[in-house]
């Protein structure tokens, strides 16, 4: 029998690669799809898939939708992927974003336990929960430290999911996962506003990059290696919590160096810092341990910051000629 898998958050870039690979595999896909008033399946084109998954109408903060849409994908496994994701916007939204992203967890696991406690759970947990980093490098047993409203409801869907692990036996696994990048990457993440600057200062329809906070180093994998691990998660025999990322961490400005160099130019002629762009608190660098992935799910990232940033302009190039 073809196991069968709901998603929430389909409609964003990891949801997108996940619903990919799982059809690949030979899944019935589900996605829990939020009414919006503009287009935001453009991803689930991009990959040619859309006509290949079910989209159940519902929203994270619906208790009901979300019932609804476990009862008709009878999932054997349920990753959660919807959030607001966007740190930026969790302080001007700090309410919304602990609605959505931390209590929209909750309301999956509650539908999950009333509905069909048997099946496997994923949470997409994430790096920002170690914010201001007690360790130089974050390993699973780093204390947290969260340093934004986003990294703060991720910290409570996080232990809301051990705690449904531990009360109730439910294999749920958490992905502690660091930033992972794509060409469909949201365009307000820095990764992509940078690739998109650089293909249209390229092809002459801008003059500068506005950025903020330069100096901030993060730990960047690639997003379609990293989907990889969420389904590795859910074949284990035990639920558990895993770091995922490179090992490796890059300023903001360095990851412009890359960006600009690739088209033969040079990023201190573009780049302006602009304060309007600092955070309120801002995680001034991110460096995970994965070893205990590699250990235990045989995983590791296999693409390299420059290959990540090659195929992002690339794509930005190709959008910007089309006129997008
Ligand atoms: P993303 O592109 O921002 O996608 C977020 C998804 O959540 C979208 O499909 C969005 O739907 C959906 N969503 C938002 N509000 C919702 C609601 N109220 N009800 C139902 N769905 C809702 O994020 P991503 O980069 O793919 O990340 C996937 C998950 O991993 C997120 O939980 C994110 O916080 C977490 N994470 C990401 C990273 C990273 O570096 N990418 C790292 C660690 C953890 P619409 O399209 O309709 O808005
Ligand atoms: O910022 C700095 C910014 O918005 C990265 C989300 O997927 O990963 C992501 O969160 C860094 C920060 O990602 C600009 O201050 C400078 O230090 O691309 P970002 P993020 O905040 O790290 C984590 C793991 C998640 O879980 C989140 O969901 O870049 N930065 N100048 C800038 N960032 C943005 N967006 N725009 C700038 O102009």
């Amino acid at each position: 029998m073809n196991k069968r898998a709901l998603i929430t958050g389909i409609t964003g870039q990891d949801g997108a690669y996940l619903a990919k690979l799982l059809l690949k595999k030979g899944y019935t896909v589900y996605g829990l799809h939020a009414r919006r008033a503009s287009d935001t399946l453009w991803r689930l084109r991009e990959l040619d898939i859309l006509d290949r998954v079910s989209l159940l109408e519902g929203d994270l903060t619906d208790l009901s939708s979300v019932i609804r849409s476990m009862h008709a994908s009878e999932a054997d496994e349920v990753y959660n992927l919807g959030a607001q994701s966007f740190v930026a916007t969790s302080w001007m939204q700090p309410v919304l974003t602990g609605y959505v992203t931390g209590l929209g967890a909750v309301n999956m696991l509650e539908a999950l336990r009333l509905t069909n406690p048997s099946a496997r759970f994923y949470q997409a947990s994430t790096s920002e929960m170690f914010g201001l980093v007690q360790s130089p490098v974050q390993s699973e047993s780093t204390p947290f430290y969260p340093r934004s409203p986003y990294g703060a409801a991720k910290l409570y869907a996080h232990w809301m999911t051990v705690n449904y692990r531990e009360s109730f036996g439910i294999h749920a696994s958490s992905g502690i996962l660091f930033n992972h990048e794509s060409p469909l990457r949201g365009i307000e993440f820095v990764t992509r506003k940078v690739t998109d600057a650089v293909a249209r200062i390229k092809l002459g329809k801008e003059k500068q990059l506005r950025l903020g906070n330069i100096d901030a180093k993060r730990d960047w994998g690639y997003a379609d290696d990293y989907v990889q691990a969420m389904w590795l998660m859910l074949q284990q025999a035990t639920p558990d919590d895993y770091v995922i990322a490179t090992g490796r961490t890059t300023t903001v400005r360095e990851m412009c160096q890359i960006a600009f160099d690739y088209v033969g130019l040079d990023y201190e002629k573009f780049v302006v810092v602009d304060p309007k762009y600092f955070r309120p608190a801002e995680v001034d660098i991110l460096l995970g341990d994965p070893r205990k992935a590699k250990t235990n799910l045989n995983w590791e990232a296999h693409t390299t910051l420059e290959q990540l940033i090659k195929m992002m302009v690339d794509a930005d190039l190709r959008r910007v000629d089309r006129g997008e």
